[in-house]
């Protein structure tokens, strides 16, 4: 069910959204529907997972990381596509995990939840003693439709907390305190996390600009 087949009862313009990860999902896909874009995320168009996906994060900024995924899944779908490429940079770390957020417990042996939980207990072994704990998430979002290619970036300003608070968001929220909202993005509505976070601010920015060129 790749758009195609739906075109008759939405009027809306299908998207792809290229990441496997849920949780960029759930806060994408409300995005684009208030830009008037429907998502398709990658089970839908029938994209199984593929070992080529462990390669495309090679780049030393979430700029060309983003871009490689979206140019990637582009060559397998006739949609335009929409990828992002996020993490944390804290500075007690000179900016890292930065674009190894993911796998930055080296625990390739886990995924979603069991993953999170890995990183953000490394997370906080790597800020012991660091005191000021600051931190900011950066997103890099790219559109990529023919030979359009579209590049923008967000970020938002926090610190990490001593322990975590709430359950909401997915990877390190539940420890990052946002200066705008004076809370732990664990415990705020996606709505409230989208307002200011990295990804939100990325990905408004890009779909100004595609709307921008359409
Ligand atoms: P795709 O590449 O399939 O989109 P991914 O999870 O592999 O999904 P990244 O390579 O961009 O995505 O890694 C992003 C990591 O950075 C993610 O796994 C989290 O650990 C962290 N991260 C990024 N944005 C986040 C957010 O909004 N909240 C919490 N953690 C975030």
């Amino acid at each position: 069910m790749q758009g195609g087949g739906e075109r008759g009862t939405s009027p809306r313009r299908a998207v792809l959204v290229a990441t496997r990860s849920a949780g960029k999902l759930r806060e994408i896909a409300p995005m684009l529907a208030e830009a008037g874009w429907r998502a398709i995320d990658l089970d839908s168009a029938g994209i199984a997972e593929s070992p080529g996906e462990e390669l495309l994060e090679t780049a030393e900024t979430f700029e060309e990381n983003a871009l490689a995924k979206a140019r990637y899944f582009a060559a397998r779908s006739r949609l335009p596509v929409l990828a992002d490429d996020s993490g944390l940079m804290c500075d007690a770390l000179g900016g890292a995990p930065g674009v190894y957020s993911k796998r930055w417990s080296a625990r390739p042996d886990l995924s979603g939840v069991a993953l999170d939980a890995a990183n953000n207990a490394h997370l906080l072994a790597m800020l012991r003693g660091d005191v000021t704990r600051r931190a900011r998430y950066r997103c890099a979002a790219a559109w990529v439709d023919g030979a359009t290619e579209i590049v923008a970036a967000g970020e938002t300003a926090g610190r990490i907390l001593e322990a975590a608070e709430g359950d909401g968001g997915f990877g390190y929220d539940p420890l990052f305190f946002s200066d705008e909202l004076a809370a732990s993005f664990g415990v705020v509505s996606r709505a409230e996390k989208s307002r200011v976070s990295h990804r939100g601010r990325a990905v408004r920015a890009l779909l100004q600009k595609v709307g921008a060129g359409s």
